[in-house]
């Protein structure tokens, strides 16, 4: 697919495996740790190969340094968009978590984002859900909020 992506000038981003394990209902996965997450770009070099870059699904993996990935591979321009997400534990033993209590430094992480200058789209992925009348949708507003507010504060600092 990539090189008809190539000629008609779209980029084809991959989600990593979620939940990140080798083989799951009998069937065997592709992007379950950093290692062969980065295998993807390595086999196929091209513009139009990238990263969905979910922070929750790499975090939750047992190897590597999320930061130092999201610092590689947004300064080489790898990442098409982020899934802002936060998780506790990683596999077999985790759990999905609001913004601000995972074990992502979500200002670090803007932060590096910052500083390598991307210019990508950063989206809030599913969170836990609030109890109220519309929990999906306040979990996001959360996210959004939150993000808006670490950016402006980044921002700030000049
Ligand atoms: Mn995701």
């Amino acid at each position: 697919m990539l090189p008809v992506a190539e000629e008609c000038g779209v980029r084809l981003v991959a989600h990593p495996d979620d939940p990140p394990l080798p083989e799951m209902r009998g069937t065997a996965r592709l992007f379950y740790s950093h290692t062969e997450y980065e295998r993807l770009l390595a086999l196929s070099p091209s513009p139009a190969n990238g990263f969905e870059f979910c922070m929750g699904a790499l975090q939750e993996m047992p190897d590597g340094d999320l930061y130092a990935l999201l610092d590689k591979h947004s300064a080489a321009g790898n990442i098409g968009y982020i899934h802002f997400r936060n998780v506790v534990g990683k596999v077999p033993q985790y759990r999905e978590a609001f913004v601000d209590e995972g074990d992502i430094d979500m200002v670090r992480a803007l932060r590096i984002l910052k500083k390598n200058n991307f210019d990508g789209v950063i989206i809030p992925d599913h969170t836990p859900e609030m109890s109220c009348a519309a929990p999906w949708h306040a979990g996001k507003a959360f996210a959004l909020g939150y993000m808006r507010g670490v950016l402006q504060g980044i921002e700030r600092e000049g």
